[in-house]
């Protein structure tokens, strides 16, 4: 081969790999993809390498020639490269923001609400109709004194509710108020009556759970001292609070026994054919009174108490105290 034809047949193959490597490296998908065609075209054994390993036919004045040619070539497939290179960079990006990609313009499936739980509901209930008859709310502590818990109230020494059995000691004196009278008991030393007030709050009973038992619930005591007030007035409030709270159903007053109170009664509502006692209430002893020095020929009253827990398991057909106390939010949605 003459060395003309050599330069000719050297020049035709750059030709003929710069057309052929445009379309091979424009189909790279992969920056691996695209350095595996790199190392074929440029690399030490690739087919650049591969036309000049012919240049030593070339005279000393050819060779210039076409070095400069191969070179301009280099240069133009190595930009070429990089140019598909950042292209396929970009190309991954871009199909990983469109993956990854958030519509924050969604709306939303729904805000979970938190509500009151029911005795919450209930308590504020009953604190709501006493407070229109206006009556003020009163609190005081849980750790209480057997003076406050029992002593003032009139229940003796030896009355069962003072056994170990029924009452959480602390130690000789102190212990978890059994209702939450001891709160009027202390509102009645610092306030003179006339007396309108109510004692919502926890209390504390030795009972064994069971389906009606909890050793804590909820309790809101009444009192009313004025004077004047006899049996009607009790009647009167206990009727209008309890047609507030559970609407027109029918209520009986049983006579029975409270060491604070006399006389005294125990309440019922009828509910489907059935008497459900809800709450107690009587006269307040004027033992009672003597004790705090308020002039029970001048000052009379009543007093109610009632379980919070008991009036919303009525309201609301509730079967089981313990559902009050196990957070199953099943149940406490429906309220
Ligand atoms: C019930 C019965 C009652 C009282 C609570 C009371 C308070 C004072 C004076 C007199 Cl300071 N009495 N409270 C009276 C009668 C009944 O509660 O069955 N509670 C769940």
């Amino acid at each position: 081969m003459s060395e003309i034809e050599s330069l000719k047949k050297i020049e035709d193959e750059l030709i003929e790999l710069s057309e052929s490597t445009n379309n091979i490296i424009q189909k790279a998908n992969t920056e691996n993809e695209l350095d595996e065609i790199r190392i074929s075209i440029l690399g030490k054994k690739g087919k650049l390498s591969n036309i000049l390993k012919n240049m030593g036919r070339l005279s000393s004045e050819e060779r210039p020639i076409i070095g400069q040619k191969a070179n301009i070539l280099k240069i133009q497939l190595q930009d070429l490269i990089s140019q598909r290179k950042n292209k396929i960079i970009e190309e991954v990006l871009e199909m990983q923001i469109a993956n990854e990609r958030l519509d924050v313009t969604i709306s939303p499936l729904g805000t979970p609400l938190g509500k009151k739980h029911p005795l919450i509901s209930t308590q504020e209930e009953i604190i709501d109709i006493f407070c229109g008859l206006g009556y003020s709310v009163e609190n005081g502590p849980e750790i209480e004194s057997d003076f406050y818990n029992f002593e003032s109230l009139n229940i003796p020494k030896d009355h069962p509710a003072r056994d170990m059995q029924d009452t959480f000691y602390i130690n000789n004196n102190l212990l978890l108020r059994t209702h939450t009278s001891p709160v009027q008991v202390r509102y009645l030393e610092d306030n003179p009556p006339p007396t309108r007030i109510i004692a919502p709050g926890r209390v504390y009973r030795r009972d064994a759970v069971d389906a009606t038992h909890s050793p804590v619930f909820n309790q809101v005591e009444v009192l009313c001292l004025d004077e004047g007030i006899d049996f009607s007035h009790l009647r009167g409030t206990v009727l209008t609070f309890l047609k507030t709270f559970f609407g027109d159903l029918p209520v009986r007053f049983r006579a029975s026994y409270f060491p604070f109170t006399e006389p005294s009664a125990e309440v019922d509502v009828q509910w489907k054919g059935k008497w459900l006692e809800v709450m107690g209430c009587g006269m307040v002893d004027p033992m009672v009174l003597e004790k705090l020095g308020i002039d029970s020929e001048r000052w009379t009253g009543f007093a109610a108490g009632l379980g919070v827990e008991r009036f919303c398991m009525v309201k609301h057909q509730i079967d089981d105290i313990r559902r009050f106390y196990s957070n199953d939010l099943r149940f406490l949605e429906q309220f």
